[in-house]
């Protein structure tokens, strides 16, 4: 009898941070001999998102693309303002049209590794398809357990400011994602719908490693956070991929030519966007730092209505003080190769979950200045374990202003910082170890192929 391929389909949701580690994992499943299936939502919501499938597409002509056409949300059901977020909701009501396609590919599916967004829904096609049912989580071991018992915590307990998590810790509400703390958003929704499902997965993937987070993801599988979890399977650091970023090298050439560790790099990811205040208030904070700095600047949320040139949104004169001493983008830069570049020694980070990653993977310390949803529960685990530092008078950095005096002087923290560069470098050591061939993330991906092509 032929041998079939372990078939296993991909299933990310909205927005850069969700699917890039899919497409990460893509390439190490690869790597282990899988056939993959790509789930692509049409139409995506940005252009970096669609920018990268095509990129991921063209250099893996062998993956085969689901285009799935979502349904247009219902006005009565849109009751927010997030555009990925009612992407998330557009994508899981629609989830059933892939019933038909899904099982008509061939070999047939041996596994779906959906995102976490897409739990309730996807449970429901692969009931129908008879296979198991996998989730990546795209952030930390520390969230993941707050996920795990939201659906047991006692939100609405106005006498209490913070959630006690088993195992984990208090959680102060105040750092939870905002839009949580919003009755009958989607958000709210898919946190509970999805929460209270993921025992019927029959595993987690979570872009986490043991260095950074062995006692939670210890205690996540004790079932210590809660009972009758399935495997939470650590199988990161994932490793960005050359066909992530286009070849835009101006920031690297600037870089070579720079003494090691005297670079800061600025960059506040993919979904947030500052206000023009907050924005000039960066700008004079990286000039007083004294620091060399390399700032990528966002002033939309949906790269697609991006328009503006930097002159105008930062001002002239501002621009002026800031080209003599640093760089100033407002594109898409290859950031993992920016932060493993000898020049730079420090990271300010809204603490999006891959960036996190990344900066461990280099070893590059972070100022960590959280903006929105899971970011200040990542901010909060950079300082406890030393990856870097976090000021938590800043609060969510979409709602207080900061002011350029106070951030120059802590980029000057940052940067002196022997300890936290210490601290780094120790997790990019063990980030290389766990991803050295037969260390924890290949017997980690073993570990599932074996399952799957049971
Ligand atoms: Br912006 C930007 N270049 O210019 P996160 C991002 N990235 O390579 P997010 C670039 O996109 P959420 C750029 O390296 C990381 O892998 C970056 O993911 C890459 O944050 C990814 O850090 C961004 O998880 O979303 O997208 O803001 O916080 O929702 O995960």
């Amino acid at each position: 009898p032929s041998v079939h391929q372990t078939h296993v389909a991909l299933f990310p949701s909205a927005g850069i941070g969700h699917l890039v580690p899919f497409l990460r994992l893509a390439n190490t499943l690869l790597r282990h001999n899988c056939k993959l299936t790509l789930i692509t939502s049409q139409p995506p919501v940005s252009s970096a998102e669609s920018h990268l499938i095509s990129r991921f597409l063209s250099a893996f002509p062998q993956i085969t693309e689901l285009k799935f056409h979502i349904l247009p949300l219902h006005p009565s059901i849109a009751n927010s303002d997030d555009p990925f977020f009612l992407q998330f909701e557009a994508i899981r009501r629609s989830v059933h049209l892939l019933n038909s396609p899904l099982s008509a590919l061939s070999p047939p599916l041996s596994a779906l590794v959906c995102d976490v967004t897409l739990i309730s829904s996807a449970l429901q096609l692969t009931a129908t398809l008879n296979i198991p049912n996998y989730a990546l989580f795209t952030s930390s071991a520390r969230m993941f357990s707050f996920f795990a018992y939201y659906p047991f915590a006692k939100m609405s307990d106005p006498s209490s400011d913070s959630i006690r998590v088993p195992a984990i810790g208090s959680i102060p509400k105040t750092s939870l994602p905002p839009p949580l703390l919003v009755n009958n958003s989607i958000f709210q929704k898919i946190f509970s719908q999805d929460g209270q499902r993921i025992k019927e997965l029959n595993g987690i993937l979570i872009n986490a490693m043991d260095a950074m987070e062995g006692d939670t993801l210890t205690a996540l599988n004790n079932g210590k956070v809660i009972n009758g979890l399935p495997p939470v399977v650590p199988i990161g650091p994932l490793l960005p991929c050359d066909f992530e970023n286009p070849d835009a090298k101006s920031s690297i050439k600037w870089l070579d030519n720079l003494p090691p560790r005297s670079v800061v790099f600025a960059s506040f990811g993919s979904r947030t966007a500052a206000s023009r205040d907050q924005i000039k208030e960066i700008g004079s904070g990286l000039v007083s730092s004294g620091y060399r700095f390399l700032w990528v600047v966002k002033d939309k949320v949906v790269d697609k209505e991006d328009k503006e040139g930097l002159e105008e949104i930062v001002g002239e004169e501002l621009m002026k003080k800031l080209k003599e001493k640093g760089m100033v983008l407002k594109e898409w830069v290859n950031q993992e190769e920016i932060l493993g570049h000898r020049a730079v020694g420090g990271f300010i980070s809204h603490c999006g979950w891959n960036s996190v990653m990344e900066a461990a993977l280099k070893g590059v310390p972070v100022l960590a200045w959280p903006q929105i949803g899971d970011q200040m529960i990542n901010a909060e685990l950079i300082a406890t374990i030393g990856l870097g530092m976090w000021v938590e008078k800043w609060g969510w950095g979409q709602k207080c202003l900061v002011k350029g005096e106070e951030l120059g002087g802590r980029i000057k923290e940052l940067m002196e910082s022997e300890a936290l560069r210490k601290q780094a470098a120790k997790f990019r050591d063990e980030a290389i170890k766990a991803v050295e061939v037969g260390g924890s993330c290949d017997r980690a991906i073993e570990g599932l192929i074996g399952k799957w092509s049971k």
